[in-house]
């Protein structure tokens, strides 16, 4: 378990996820004050947009901080080149293999922590000079792979020597737990920090994931290869609707095109992607960063014993 909070230079091993328009400077700073890893989700945002972020969190704490890269993404190759001129200490990739970009990250003296969901990847990963994986199961919210988290971590865990670090599905102390039983040696949670006060996402987002149950939080694109996790709406029935005409990849990107900014930004919880994971149906409140923070540790120090995060 120290492996990971010697790597990332955090109180506790924990992370918060590199959501796309969602984790912004404020979230991540507020995450890495609470004593977990604060990450910047750079999504389709371009490189300058991605340096003032950087910029708004190093004026905000002095604590480490990561920024994710999503390789989809046009601008990835802008993203990366502000990343390593700013040295940020930890970079997460998502949605592709970060193998082009490994050297210099490495020579900027990045911390590099792809998340994958599959083992082959993360084994040419950790060849390629990955620091730790974070394994990500398909209870995550957004893109996704096709394995559940419980049979995907401890998978990786035996594939690789560096840290794994659990994903997808974990919203409380008793995930935390049973990650850490998986052998995962951190966790990252990304729905359960949509719904912290300082998460810049509108509140109609946030309290739609708060009233979630547990089979709200579904699958739409898998019909073109590109499967992402959301909860069902109006936007979601519609593309149901054309992947059953077998629409192709073009139609289906012209329909979710900008839908995430307006979940986020305008709060339209009918035709915008409201991206979650499946344990959405988990949460119930609306937390501080700080609140949700020490009742995560609470718990899962309460399963596994008082100071296995000591110091
Ligand atoms: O990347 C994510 N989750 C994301 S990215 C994203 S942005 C987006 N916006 C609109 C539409 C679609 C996406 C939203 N959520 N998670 C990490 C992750 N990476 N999950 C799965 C993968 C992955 C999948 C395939 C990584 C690599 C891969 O193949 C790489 C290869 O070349 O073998």
């Amino acid at each position: 378990m120290d492996r990971v909070r010697t790597l990332l230079g955090t109180k506790y091993p924990i992370m918060q996820g590199g959501m796309a328009w969602v984790a912004t400077a404020a979230l991540a700073a507020a995450v890495s004050d609470a004593g977990g890893l604060g990450i910047v989700g750079a999504g389709h945002a371009p490189g300058e947009w991605v340096r003032q972020e950087i910029r708004k969190i190093r004026a905000l704490t002095d604590k480490p901080f990561g920024v994710n890269v999503m390789l989809m993404s046009p601008a990835a190759k802008d993203v990366v080149q502000v990343v390593v001129e700013e040295r940020v200490p930890v970079v997460t990739t998502g949605a592709g293999s970060p193998g082009p970009y490994m050297e210099a990250f490495k020579a900027a003296g990045c911390k590099v922590i792809p998340v994958v969901a599959s083992v082959a990847l993360a084994r040419r990963l950790e060849r390629m000079g990955a620091d730790a994986i974070v394994a990500e199961g398909n209870e995550a919210g957004g893109h996704i792979g096709e394995i559940s988290t419980m049979a995907l971590v401890p998978q990786i865990v035996d594939a690789v020597t560096v840290p794994v670090i659990a994903a997808g599905g974990i919203a409380d102390g008793r995930g935390i737990a049973a990650a850490l039983m998986l052998g995962a040696e951190g966790v990252q949670l990304g729905t359960r920090f949509i719904c912290t006060t300082e998460c810049e996402a509108h509140a109609n987002y946030k309290e739609a994931i708060v009233a979630a149950g547990d089979r709200d939080a579904i699958i739409c694109g898998a019909s073109i290869g590109h499967p992402v996790r959301a909860l069902k709406n109006q936007l979601t029935r519609e593309i149901a609707v054309l992947e059953r005409q077998g629409a192709d990849e073009e139609e289906l990107h012209k329909l979710g095109a900008g839908r995430l900014r307006l979940a986020f930004e305008q709060g339209d919880v009918h035709k915008g992607s409201l991206m979650a994971g499946q344990s959405a149906g988990l949460i119930k409140s609306i937390l501080s960063t700080q609140e949700l923070m020490l009742s995560l540790v609470e718990q899962t120090e309460r399963l596994l014993g008082r100071g296995i995060w000591k110091n």
